[in-house]
């Protein structure tokens, strides 16, 4: 059974949201179009509470894009985005949403950051996602979404960590900034994660 794992299509990653991805939008199309390809289609959703600690505003004095030690893990300040329940949080309204059988939300815990669709930053807690994906027979991961270089790379980082065979979508992607990209992709060449564009399927 082969999987699609959508990452965070919701509107503050689109442009005119609240930490908006370059050209985020160009994936949605490309998601679209992809859906009927696959035998499960499984969707993660950014879901924070008001004050979450990842949040620069919830550090005072601190500006988002500035990095902190939050509880001994390296954490990036980003704008107030994904607020349960907000607008911004929603899917973005051009994706595809029939086919998405299950939905993963992740981020829920005030302290600690979640980019991983699996577990959270400090892999303390886990989402359900691996046992789902087990228990539904999938054995290969596709990974797409945003931001390439945040969650959709963590996210297929902990798939290959947790024993799926696994492929990032570099063209259903699209990345916050150059440098981190660049350096996530290295990072997963080298564990094994399959680097493939979407007419390579
Ligand atoms: C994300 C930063 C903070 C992402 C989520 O979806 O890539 N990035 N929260
Ligand atoms: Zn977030």
């Amino acid at each position: 059974m082969k999987a699609l794992l959508i990452v965070d299509v919701q509107n503050d990653f689109l442009p005119g949201g609240n930490l908006a991805v370059p050209q985020g939008d160009e994936v949605i199309p490309e998601i679209n179009a992809l859906q009927p390809r696959f035998d499960l289609v499984v969707a993660t959703q950014d879901w924070h509470p008001q004050g979450h600690q990842s949040f620069a505003s919830a550090h005072p004095g601190k500006d988002p894009f500035e990095v902190v030690d939050l509880h001994g893990l390296e954490q990036v300040l980003w704008p107030d985005h994904c607020v349960q329940g907000s607008q911004g949080a929603d899917f973005a309204s051009a994706l595809e949403k029939n086919r998405i059988a299950a939905i993963f939300r992740k981020g829920m815990h005030p302290e600690v950051d979640s980019y991983s669709g699996f577990f959270d930053n400090g892999k303390k807690y886990v989402t359900g996602l691996a046992s789902y994906l087990r228990e539904m027979k999938v054995t290969e991961v596709y990974v797409c979404g945003l931001a390439a270089d945040y969650c959709v790379y963590y996210t297929a980082k902990d798939a290959r960590n947790s024993g799926f065979e696994t492929y990032y979508l570099t063209d259903a992607t699209r990345c916050i900034s150059r440098d981190t990209y660049e350096k996530a992709i290295s990072d997963l060449q080298q564990i094994g994660v399959h680097l493939i564009t979407t007419d390579e399927l």
